[in-house]
């Protein structure tokens, strides 16, 4: 989360929203995808080749959770910019770690926790601090279970607002920055040494979360449209397949969209985190997906 930090500050901590499927909120959620849609439509930038998303089941969850999602076995885990939680299938809070980071690293400045995944049996975590000029980032990694900290490697990148990795290959991908189009591969069995970027055929901004599965890269952007978006990991071919909605503000404070993770459950495919402090919760919407 880049936004609404202030505010965030003023949220009590140890807040738990009770896990809901709010019929309203999805129906809030169908008529901003709507909107959005119309907008993408405008821009001819839909995907010719058929890809579809809809929205299954939109759950609250702590407001906390305001950075990052990732499937565990038997649940979810969440990231803030300075905590892990983790829950189970009902977004239930089972573990809570405020300030998971050892001293060292928050000595170098690394005050952001960004879109969080797991592989090899470990939970990761993009790391930023702030002088992107230094082109030098961090990932740390932890126990899924008890959210302890476990190690860190630095990485030659600009930004990292996002990170995953590829259970069958251990290639982790990360964009350069948050705006932009080159995407960062390691190869983390070899101590995450880098690889050629990928680069993805158009631009995304305000990339908030990156999954990789089925052959793509999977993007949640808090960007004009709240869009969900594709990439091809053989050819970089990127296309816009769908937008999350909760487009409404309150005022002049949109809700913001955090992290995705992509894996097959059973109320979808693709899982976002949305986050609205005003509304005092962050959601989890699943999001069924087809194409071609
Ligand atoms: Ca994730």
């Amino acid at each position: 989360m880049r936004r609404l930090s202030v505010i965030l500050g003023l949220v009590l901590a140890g807040c738990n929203a009770a896990t809901v499927t709010d019929v309203d909120a999805v129906v809030d959620v169908a008529a901003d995808a709507a909107i959005a849609d119309a907008a993408v439509d405008a821009a001819g930038d839909v995907s010719p080749a058929g890809w579809q998303v809809k929205l299954s089941v939109s759950s609250g969850v702590s407001l906390l959770y305001s950075q990052g999602i990732a499937r565990l076995p038997g649940g979810w885990a969440f990231s803030a910019k300075a905590g892990l939680w983790r829950t189970d299938e009902q977004f239930n809070q089972l573990v809570e770690k405020i300030n998971p980071l050892p001293q060292t690293l928050l000595d170098q400045g690394y005050g952001h926790i960004g879109d969080i995944d797991m592989a090899d049996g470990k939970l990761y975590a993009g790391l930023e601090q702030g002088d992107f000029s230094t082109g030098k980032q961090a990932v740390a990694w932890f126990d899924p279970q008890t959210l302890a900290f476990l190690g860190s490697h630095d990485l030659a990148q600009h930004e990292n607002p996002c990170l995953c990795i590829d259970e069958a290959t251990l290639i982790a991908y990360t964009p350069d920055r948050y705006h932009g189009t080159e995407i960062r591969r390691y190869d983390v069995k070899n101590g995450w040494a880098p690889l050629p970027s990928l680069t993805l055929s158009r631009q995304l901004d305000a990339m908030q979360g990156v999954d990789v599965a089925n052959g793509a890269l999977w993007f949640s952007c808090d960007d004009a449209v709240h869009g969900l978006y594709r990439a091809d990991l053989a050819t970089g071919e990127t296309r816009q397949i769908g937008t999350i909605g909760r487009l409404t503000a309150i005022g002049t404070i949109l809700p913001e969209v955090e992290g995705i993770d992509a894996s097959p459950t059973a109320n979808g495919f693709l899982h976002t985190l949305t986050n609205e402090p005003l509304q005092a919760t962050s959601w989890v919407d699943d999001w069924l997906v087809s194409g071609p």
